[in-house]
């Protein structure tokens, strides 16, 4: 059988260096798209690089694109052909584009435009399919206990509303062209490759040095807001789904729980061996070690931003039923990986 052909955008990421794997594994040919950068950035995918197996048998290459440069992606799209598209690269985090909205906006909303456009342009309407990274974001502060693919959207970051664009385009030509274009609404997801200034991978980066005496303290943001946590190979293999559907269609991928900034630094302690106390309010708030005294975590308003999402929990019910969507991960199973990989790392 043809092998299918895919481009992973954001190939170097978290996501894209699990989606590589699992198309490969899947017997795919995968082209993965990375910006240019000072310094190497292939950390998280540099095993498949160097992996013989895949070399040689010529089904993982590399190219350079940006999502800011249409020139790049449309040659890239024209030569490749692919059968799927993820489009995963992204300005991703919240806090920073609040720093830098425009070029937020270009990545993250024109980015998608342009490889759209590029489907259309290049007559491969019927052959390409697409699969945009929506977010939770979408929702910003939703007054629902859940939400779900009914649920209004609200963004509340230029992140969200970059992203918001990008979503409403991915629909639009799928209406409008019949392109099989599709949003994976995905909420929060972590795991060892997350990027280290996430506050869940900061916090397990931050607690191991700690307990292994390598950093004396780490300070942080808002402990009140709650996410809905998944890990990120369980939420790769959805976007893989979504485009062997029959019919293009959006869905919410969660897991159904939501959880603090707290909870999370309360459990990852606990799992370390760490016994803590909480003291002190609001901005004053910081965290004891009850063996040593010592101040281990401190609130700094540094971490706060200038709009906060303050509660996302998702409900899945179209996901578990037309994907089969059952996460292998819970919350107390992602710290715990994340925890033993970092514990290995600085060991
Ligand atoms: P990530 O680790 O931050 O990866 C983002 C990727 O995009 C990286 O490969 C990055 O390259 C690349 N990139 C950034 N700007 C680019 C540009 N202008 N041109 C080309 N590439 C660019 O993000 P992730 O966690 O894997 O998330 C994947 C996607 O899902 C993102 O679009 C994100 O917004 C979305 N999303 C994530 C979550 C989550 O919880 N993880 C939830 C919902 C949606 P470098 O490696 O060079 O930086
Ligand atoms: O880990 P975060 O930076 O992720 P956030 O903002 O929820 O965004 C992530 O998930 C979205 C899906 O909902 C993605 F679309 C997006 O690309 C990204 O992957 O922050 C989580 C929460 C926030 O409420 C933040 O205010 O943690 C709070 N927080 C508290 N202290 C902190 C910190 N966040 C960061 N990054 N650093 C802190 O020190």
């Amino acid at each position: 059988m043809k092998k299918k052909i895919a481009i992973i955008t954001g190939i170097t990421g978290q996501d894209g260096s699990y989606l590589a794997e699992l198309l490969l594994k899947k017997k795919y040919i995968v082209h993965g798209l990375k910006r240019r950068s000072s310094l190497f950035n292939t950390e998280r995918i540099d095993h498949l690089m160097l992996d013989r197996n895949i070399f040689q048998n010529k089904n993982f290459f590399l190219h350079h694109a940006d999502m800011t440069d249409s020139s790049s992606i449309n040659y890239l799209i024209s030569k490749i052909k692919p059968d799927e598209i993820y489009n995963l690269a992204a300005q991703s985090h919240v806090a920073v584009s609040f720093e830098q909205p425009e070029y937020t906006a270009n990545s993250d909303a024109l980015g998608p435009l342009r490889i759209l456009e590029a489907i259309k342009n290049l007559n491969l309407i019927k052959k390409t399919k697409f699969y945009q990274a929506s977010t939770s974001e979408l929702y910003g502060n939703s007054d629902k206990k859940f939400q779900d693919e009914t649920t209004k959207f609200s963004p509340s970051s230029p992140y969200a509303t970059a992203k918001l664009y990008a979503h409403w385009t991915t629909i639009n030509y799928r209406e409008s062209y019949g392109i099989f274009a599709v949003n994976g609404i995905l909420f929060n997801h972590e795991s060892p490759r997350r990027g280290e200034t996430f506050v869940s991978r900061k916090i397990i980066i931050g607690l191991t040095k700690i307990k292994l005496g390598l950093q004396d303290y780490m300070t942080i943001g808002n402990l009140e807001a709650s996410r809905d946590w998944g890990h990120a190979i369980d939420y790769v293999e959805m976007m893989w789904k979504m485009l062997q559907q029959k019919t293009p269609e959006d869905f919410v991928i969660s897991t159904g729980k939501t959880y603090t900034v707290r909870q999370f630094i309360n459990y990852a302690c606990k799992y370390l061996s760490i016994k803590i106390l909480w003291q002190g309010e609001g901005l004053n708030e910081y965290c004891i070690d009850r063996s040593t005294g010592k101040k281990i975590i401190v609130v700094d308003k540094k971490h706060f931003r200038p709009n906060e999402v303050h509660y996302l929990r998702g409900r899945s019910k179209q996901a578990q039923k037309k994907l089969k969507w059952k996460p292998k991960y819970n919350f107390k199973k992602i710290i715990e990986e994340m925890v033993d990989s970092e514990l290995k790392r600085f060991k």
